[in-house]
């Protein structure tokens, strides 16, 4: 089979390996952290971490604006602040699981984790700025800088108007109650709860009102959908429910595989969607013939995931495929086959976990 250019039906890359060094994800385990301990939370840098002094930065707001800003840190910390605990996933995730791989960080699961994030509303700052009416976009910059597709550029993505004056959008100088560490974006970020992960534009340097929407790479070449002919289609917004297990038993330290002893087990995980609350999450161990309803525990914010627990009884000694499947309040689910698509986004495929269930002593 001819895989499409930009994949491949092989091991791992080099380059994939360059990139996964880098960029981890969180060890599944820490699922069973409510809100992700800050060095668990999943790392996903395009360029390189730049280096701000927080004593001279500046945010400039400008633009189509009736008046350009440029607070401080200082400045930020003294306006009215939120705080909001918030599932982050990388449009990324699930890409590796695709085949052929588009070649990418070559994530599994494990791109997502729970902060909680502090900062001010941005609809307070661009309200002291004064949006002109012809505003159509606010543009976010970050202060990274590298080559992409060829082409030079800080990273950038924009948010239309109406997104950046909802509840969603916060300009985040915390993480877990401490100032925001330089690999998630000090001095100051952007998060847009229950979007996938490219929106949270790290690092801001400078947010612009647009009259016009932006036609940057990140916008146009990236975080699209793409069809069978390669043509760009929709842009990626909103997270995709997804539920994932803690794994359960003991790992084999190679292959990852999963060894329990005959008796109950109680499987537990979390699950969250960008389009709503989760509402229903169903658990399988036999690769998804079967479902049984899961106990679903509370949300842990209105944007962020939702604990759920089963008690499986494991009786017969063999090997066993775990799954789980979540469903939001919009009726969206998990599909068994992954949508693919050329750059390996939104891959929200039910996850199965190969255990072996060991009999007696
Ligand atoms: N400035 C900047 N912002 C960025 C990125 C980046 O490379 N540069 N990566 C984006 C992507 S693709 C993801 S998934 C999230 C990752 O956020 P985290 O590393 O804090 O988990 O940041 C987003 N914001
Ligand atoms: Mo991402």
């Amino acid at each position: 089979m001819d895989a499409p250019a930009g994949t491949s039906l092989g091991d791992v890359t080099l380059g994939e390996l360059r990139l996964a060094a880098r960029n981890h994800g969180m060890p599944l385990e820490a699922l069973r952290y409510a809100v992700t301990p800050v060095g668990l939370h999943y790392l996903l840098v395009h360029y390189d971490i730049p280096a701000v002094d927080p004593q001279s930065w500046r945010l400039t707001l400008g633009g189509a604006v009736e008046r350009t800003l440029s607070p401080s840190l200082a400045d930020l910390r003294a306006m009215p602040a939120v705080t909001r605990p918030v599932t982050l996933e990388c449009a990324g995730n699930g890409r590796a699981l695709l085949g052929p791989r588009p070649v990418s960080q070559p994530w599994l699961t494990e791109a997502v984790g729970t902060g909680e994030w502090t900062g001010v509303p941005l609809r307070v700052l661009l309200d002291e700025a004064g949006l002109r009416d012809d505003c159509v976009e606010l543009l976010f910059t970050g202060l990274d800088r590298g080559l992409e597709g060829g082409v030079e550029q800080n990273y950038e993505r924009s948010l239309p108007r109406p997104d950046a004056l909802g509840d969603d959008a916060i300009l985040a100088y915390e993480l877990n109650g401490e100032p925001l560490p330089p690999q998630h974006g000090a001095p100051l970020r952007l998060v847009m709860a229950g979007w996938y992960g490219m929106a949270h534009v790290k690092w801001l340097g400078t947010i612009t009102a647009l009259t016009e929407p932006f036609r940057g790479y990140q916008q146009e070449v990236g975080y699209r959908l793409y069809d069978s002919e390669g043509k760009a289609g929709a842009r990626l917004t909103r997270m995709r429910p997804r539920s994932l297990t803690i794994p359960p038993g003991l790992p084999d330290f190679m292959t990852r595989e999963r060894f329990l002893d005959v008796g109950p087990c109680r499987l537990e995980g979390r699950a969250w969607s960008g389009w709503g609350r989760v509402e229903r999450v169903e658990v399988s161990v036999d690769g998804g013939c079967t479902w049984d309803d899961a106990q679903l525990g509370e949300p842990v914010g209105d944007r962020a995931w939702r604990g759920w627990s089963y008690v499986w009884q494991a009786q017969v000694p063999g090997s066993y495929v775990i799954s789980s499947r979540a469903t939001d309040a919009a009726g969206h689910t998990q599909p068994v086959e992954p949508p693919w698509n050329l750059k390996g986004y939104a891959n929200n495929e039910i996850e199965r976990v190969p255990v072996t269930v060991r009999g007696g002593a």
